[in-house]
């Protein structure tokens, strides 16, 4: 089917994938923007959020300095991981809502493996396990308990990963909530990284502490391949942040890359996740919180980031340049 012809067939609600309006860079109203820039020469990162510019600096720095695709994930997550300051991902992120601190994390690189891990208690560095797992283990995902304990063997120290101020704000929501978890814009922020070398190889990574005061036990679509990372060397790669049972239901990120592997842009791809989500379960319409978006990137160098509603934005370097960039969404 030509690309043309796929977009048109899309079930879409409305004209929702036409309703696209672009707060960035993407191709669906913006004809001259990353789609022109080639990947080769120089690095392409994006990733989740405002928080992340550092992040991409390290991961460019990391493969300029001859490290792997791998190497540019992982160092790069790391900082946001050991970083007590951001509450939704590792040391300092928010607990569950028994207290419990427990984290989610995955890698893909560029051949397709793929390590996870799920309900990672102690461990500050969720994506260093999830390495160890693609590069250590014949599985791609290990929870809990099993986790910690492939973690320890690996040599990765204990600690208590709870902060005093996540702790503080645990109190707090624990006196007012009625011990009710709720998925709110801003106890969620995931960090989700795609990487592109200089020879146009892509590799991505994902970490977060999931959901502040979610059910203890509950795992999001961050650690699961498809849903919170895809990375298909062939074509592109997507990663997700805000609502994880939303992506979940939709295979989210593995959404966004088959659409471009027919035709669509990163943008269009994005907003074609995100469309589907709102009209398989229109529920999500209602919640003036409800954030869901993801990012993309193709094999051309494209980027493109979508979300529900206004307020995604995107930490992007290409060429040497690092901007924050607001992401286009469905609905004002
Ligand atoms: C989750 N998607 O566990 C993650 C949380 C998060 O931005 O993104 N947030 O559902």
């Amino acid at each position: 089917m030509k690309r043309k012809d796929f977009l048109r067939s899309l079930p879409v609600v409305g004209s929702a994938v036409t309703m696209i309006v672009t707060g960035g860079e993407g191709r669906s109203s913006t004809p001259t923007g990353p789609g022109e820039t080639s990947p080769a020469g120089s690095p392409l990162v994006m990733s989740t959020w405002n928080f992340n510019l550092p992040v991409n600096q390290t991961a460019v720095a990391t493969l300029e300095s001859g490290g792997s695709l791998l190497d540019a994930v992982e160092k790069s997550i790391s900082l946001v991981e050991a970083d007590p300051a951001i509450t939704s991902v590792g040391r300092g992120g928010y607990p569950d809502r028994d207290g419990h601190v427990t984290l989610d994390a995955s890698i893909m690189d560029e051949k397709g493996d793929a390590g996870s891990v799920v309900f990672l208690e102690h461990i500050v560095h969720a994506i260093s396990v999830a390495r160890k797992v693609l590069e250590k283990t014949p599985h791609v995902i290990l929870a809990g308990e099993g986790a910690l304990q492939f973690a320890v063997e690996q040599g990765f120290p204990e600690e208590n990963l709870l902060t005093e101020k996540a702790e503080k704000a645990y109190r707090q929501w624990l006196k007012t909530s009625g011990y009710i978890p709720r998925p709110e814009k801003n106890n969620h922020d995931t960090v989700g990284l795609l990487v592109m070398d200089k020879n146009g190889d892509i590799a991505g990574g994902c970490s977060t502490s999931g959901l502040a005061w979610k059910m203890h036990g509950r795992v999001g679509d961050s650690p699961i391949i498809g849903a919170g990372l895809y990375v298909d060397n062939e074509i592109g790669a997507a990663a997700s942040t805000g609502l994880g049972e939303a992506v979940l239901k939709v295979a989210g990120s593995f959404l966004v890359v088959e659409s471009m592997r027919k035709g669509a842009s990163p943008q269009e791809a994005c907003a074609i996740a995100i469309e589907r989500i709102i009209r398989k379960q229109p529920q999500y319409k209602e919640g003036s919180d409800f954030l869901v978006g993801f990012i993309a990137l193709n094999k051309k160098g494209e980027i493109g980031a979508c979300s529900y509603r206004k307020g995604l934005q995107y930490s992007l370097m290409r060429q040497g340049t690092n901007t924050v960039v607001d992401a286009g969404y469905l609905v004002k």
